[in-house]
């Protein structure tokens, strides 16, 4: 079978579109529609995607690359093993260039993966990594696993210390690991058995037995000694082709066997771990709006209540402010509350408040929003503390309705008395107190 014919077999394997069904390419197919609503989901704010343009950017192209039904695979090992060598007789055509050292080049950021592509098989070369240092390379193997659905190592002969690190790294990047060793035209037929046996010990839990494979890229050209027509001994340099047979057949086997699913499972650690970042930032920048949110309004009533002291008990009760608060951080968290509602949970909260202001805090509360303040008060200085309280009421009422929010509406198991008595453990009161009591003063002075 030619190798056109036998890469198309892959691309069938691989292509959803020309298996017709979705049951003979359920993994594809679930996979194509699960990154397309990632990258089409409206509930993902214009500044997280524009943050993550360039992860949002590489979805794009591997959901293009599932629909095309490309077999990404890379090679990947020390230079001068052959790997483009063995690149080029995989395609079957001389797409990179042999016996160059890309691998000079010193910093994996200079370093460039080249590309090309026959018949939906897209082989990546990559420069050597004996000439990295052991951060390169690092990164050199998680680059070119990132872009390959499955890697053959290339080696030409036993395993150094730091191919077979190098080994390690791209097999615990879960894409399936081909060891390829190449040159065995060098090897006599028991040596390169005795090679294979002992690769297949040494590779053993990264490289599958069956995977391990001998190959020879660009055999050396046999020197023949021919006897001409003159009676003369003539020297003939004859060129061996490739062979690679094995090899082919194992990528064909594992593509077979999964391949599959192979791209769709690559796209998909990587869309969950997108979706993973995309969702950690949507919280983070909720918090951080609710947090600013909250502060204003913790500023507001805090100012009106020193300006216009009232009683501690009356604090919880003047409940406007909040209400508004809430139903503005309901916003922020896509939850939008009718005033009615948000009225409401700021009661049941408050409720909470007041009871365990009675319970625990009582005149201690008093006495250490006045912490700090000498005798001699000033008006001033007492309105200022009696606005701080407000303040700390209005942070904890703000957290305990964002948790709320958070949660989808739900105080959840334990209900509201315990989920606002952990606000109200978890927040530093008289450092919120202290801050409030500046903010204010400062204010207060103008
Ligand atoms: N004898 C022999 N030499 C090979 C074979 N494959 C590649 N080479 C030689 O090894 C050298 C390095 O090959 P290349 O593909 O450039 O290695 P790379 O640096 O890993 O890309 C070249 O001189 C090739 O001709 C092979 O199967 N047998
Ligand atoms: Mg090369």
């Amino acid at each position: 079978m030619s190798e056109g014919t036998l890469w198309q077999r892959l691309r069938g394997w691989l292509t959803p579109e020309q298996t017709g069904t979705a049951a003979a390419m359920p993994g594809g197919t679930r996979m194509a529609d699960s990154l397309r609503h990632l990258l089409d989901d409206p509930d993902i704010p214009a500044s997280i995607r524009s943050e993550l343009a360039a992860d949002f950017g590489r979805v794009e192209t591997m959901l293009d690359r599932l629909q095309r039904g490309e077999l990404h695979v890379a090679v990947f090992g020390r230079v001068s093993a052959g790997k483009s060598a063995l690149g080029n007789a995989l395609l079957g055509r001389e797409a990179f260039t042999v016996g160059v050292l890309h691998g000079t080049t010193t910093q994996a950021e200079q370093a460039t993966l080249d590309e090309a592509i026959q018949d939906g098989l897209v082989l990546i070369d990559t420069p050597g990594i004996n000439e990295l240092d052991g951060d390169a390379r690092e990164r050199l193997a998680f680059e070119v696993a990132e872009v390959s659905d499955l890697v053959v190592f290339v080696a030409d002969g036993d395993l150094t210390r730091d191919e077979l690190d190098a080994l390690k790294l791209l097999a615990a990047t879960q894409r399936p690991v081909l060891l390829a060793l190449n040159k065995s035209d060098r090897y006599s037929p028991d040596e390169r058995a005795s090679l294979i046996a002992h690769l297949r010990e040494r590779t053993q839990g990264l490289v599958r037995a069956e995977d391990v494979v001998a190959v020879a890229a660009r055999p050396s050209p046999q020197r023949m000694i021919e006897l001409g027509a003159d009676g003369r001994e003539h020297v003939r340099d004859t060129s061996a082709p490739p062979e690679v047979a094995a090899l082919r057949e194992r990528l064909l086997g594992i593509a077979q066997r999964e391949g599959k699913t192979i791209a769709a499972l690559n796209a998909g650690l990587y869309a969950s771990r997108l979706t993973d970042q995309v969702s950690t930032r949507i919280a983070e920048s909720r918090r951080q709006l609710a947090t600013k949110v909250i502060r204003q309004y913790c500023l507001a009533k805090g100012v009106a209540v020193a300006l216009n002291p009232i009683p501690v008990a009356d604090l919880l009760a003047a409940a406007g402010l909040d209400a508004a608060m809430v139903l503005q951080l309901s916003r922020v968290y896509g939850l939008p509350l009718t005033r009615a509602e948000s009225g409401r949970l700021v009661a049941v909260i408050s409720a909470q408040l007041i009871a365990l202001m009675s319970a625990i805090w009582g005149v201690h509360l008093v006495a250490s929003a006045l912490k700090g303040v000498s005798a001699g008060l000033s008006v001033v200085i007492t309105a200022a503390a009696q606005g701080a309280l407000a303040w700390y009421a209005t942070v904890l009422i703000g957290r305990a309705a964002e948790r709320y929010l958070v949660a989808g509406k739900s105080w959840g198991e334990l209900g509201a008395k315990r989920a606002v008595a952990e606000i109200v453990a978890s927040l530093d009161r008289d450092s919120i107190l202290r801050e409030a009591r500046e903010e204010i003063l400062k204010r207060l002075k103008r």
